[in-house]
């Protein structure tokens, strides 16, 4: 199997991240890419390649060009106009109810006002090379995708940051652009077909809802722990399924804490239903390991042979699937995870 894996994931390198009211250093860090790449670059089923650079053009197809515009000066912006600094983090963000009965109002000018209206939540500094490796990220899924469609049955971005949390027109959840959603629109509308989402992270994408959530072409499927106690909290609910044309393209399977591989599996099947109800040509997989008994930031009980368990059921759909990464934060099991996750894909093919 192709991974495809890009260096630039180094210049995104905080050492704070704000969580559960502490500062402390990242659960999202270099290392975990560095960690996934040692671990297949071991493994003689792996052949890495580099990705190419596809522009800007597929990220404003799904993100508010403004967002992007945004992140590409953020960082220097903060260091000139408000105070030099590692890493940057808004100290407010907009709420619609803010100016309730006031009427809309447009993007602030300062630095510090235009933070709070892009970013939703505290845990993803901007660093000064943020913008270049998030941008690396998406060329890395999209690199992932053309070898997919030009006849491979399987391929791997090693993408970092992740992506499933960015919304059209917000950044936040460890993620800038939205990787999955980004290469899945690529694809259903150069070709014509229906895509896939299939998102195991452990938190739900509401990202990836969000952009797709209208839309019959682009079905999005998510397990996750249950945002009645999980991050990100507002959405990922059961009777989320889609509106207008999007009615029923939307599946939601909330998962308890402490979900065992044989549980786990069952939603799994679940899942795997409904997406061969719904007919795609593709699949995205937005694969987080952070479902993992271990994860320091989750509570799920999945174990490494319970996650080839897992490929080896994607497999099934027989269809081509392009795996992304997202989360995980036990750097330890991170590369062996992906690693069985990936052997249970490409062995039951
Ligand atoms: N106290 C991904 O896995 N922090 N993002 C949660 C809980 C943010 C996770 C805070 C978690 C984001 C891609
Ligand atoms: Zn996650």
């Amino acid at each position: 199997m192709k991974v495809v894996y890009t260096p630039a994931h180094l210049l995104h390198n905080p050492e704070v991240e704000i969580e559960s009211s502490t500062a402390h250093s990242p659960f999202e860090h270099t290392g975990r890419a560095e960690k996934i790449r040692e671990t297949l670059a071991a493994d003689d089923a792996f052949d890495f390649v580099s990705p190419t650079e596809w522009g800007t053009e597929p990220i404003t197809k799904i993100h508010n060009p403004g967002l992007l515009k945004f992140l590409s000066t953020a960082w220097a912006d903060y260091q000139r106009d408000v105070k030099e600094v590692r890493e940057v983090v808004p100290d407010m963000f907009f709420k619609s109810n803010l100016r309730e009965h006031m009427g809309e109002r447009v993007e602030p000018e300062s630095v510090n006002g235009k933070l709070g209206w892009w970013c939703f939540e505290t845990t993803t500094p901007l660093t000064m090379g943020t913008y270049e490796a998030a941008r690396g990220a998406v060329d890395v899924a999209m690199s992932a995708t053309q070898i997919v469609l030009d006849g491979e049955r399987f391929s791997y971005g090693l993408c970092r940051p992740p992506g499933h949390h960015a919304t059209t027109d917000l950044y936040g959840g460890y993620c800038f652009f939205n990787n999955a959603a980004i290469v899945a629109h690529h694809v259903a509308s150069t070709t014509g077909t229906k895509v896939t989402v299939l998102d195991v992270d452990y938190h739900h994408g509401n990202g990836t809802q969000q952009i797709f959530y209208e839309r019959d072409d682009v079905q999005f499927v998510s397990l996750h722990g249950d945002p009645a106690r999980a991050y990100p909290y507002f959405t990922g609910y059961a009777d989320e399924t889609g509106s207008s044309k999007g009615l029923g393209s939307t599946l939601n399977l909330p998962l308890a804490a402490r979900t065992d591989d044989d549980t786990y599996l069952k939603s799994l099947e679940r899942a795997c239903e409904s997406i061969k109800k719904f007919g795609p040509s593709m699949l995205i997989v937005s694969l987080g390991l952070d479902t993992f008994i271990t994860d320091p930031i989750s509570d799920l009980s999945l174990t490494t042979p319970g996650y080839d368990r897992c490929g080896s059921l994607v497999a099934q759909l027989k269809l081509p699937t392009v795996v992304l990464q997202e989360g995980g934060y036990d750097v330890n099991a991170l590369g062996i995870n992906v690693q069985s996750w990936l052997h249970g894909l490409a062995r039951a093919s």
